[in-house]
């Protein structure tokens, strides 16, 4: 089992000007930060992270919401992270979420849910290399 996972603060979370609060809430469950960058994803971008969503209804919106301002990707660090951080951001739909989870405190809808969390260790792998370079990841070992 992977200790890392790939955390995505999307746009309405940094539109929403809840950066802080929602880094606040990983710290507070126990995640360590490894590595964190602000990007504005093109489409290309978007489209190939969320590929396994390309036949979806939903596709486009969920392409043009990704690309409609900046987000910011981390990655975490915690035993069983992957699993660990979807329990912390609850359900996909914050209707459904749990009280007390990020996605049931901030998100406003399904489309617009303020954060990803990886899926399986695989996807946080190949996620992780979506966002940061050998080199990036390399430098930060040890810290
Ligand atoms: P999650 O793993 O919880 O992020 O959810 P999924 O990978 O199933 O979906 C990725 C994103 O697609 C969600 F964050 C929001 C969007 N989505 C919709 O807009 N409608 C749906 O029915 C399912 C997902």
């Amino acid at each position: 089992m992977s200790n890392r996972t790939l955390a995505i603060l999307k746009p309405d979370c940094v539109k929403k000007n809840l950066i802080g609060q929602v880094v606040s809430k990983i710290n507070e469950a126990g995640f360590k930060i490894l590595a964190v960058k602000m990007v504005k994803l093109n489409k290309d971008s978007a489209s190939g992270f969320y590929e396994v969503h390309k036949e979806r209804p939903f596709f486009g919106e969920l392409v043009d919401f990704m690309t409609s301002g900046p987000c910011v990707p981390i990655v975490l660090q915690k035993d069983n992270a992957v699993a660990e951080f979807r329990k912390l951001i609850g359900a996909t739909n914050p209707a459904n979420a749990e009280p007390g989870t990020i996605r049931k405190l901030y998100a406003d809808s399904m489309g617009e849910n303020i954060v990803h969390g990886s899926d399986s260790d695989e996807n946080a792998a190949i996620e992780i290399a979506h966002f940061f370079s050998r080199k990036e990841l390399l430098e930060l070992n040890g810290f």
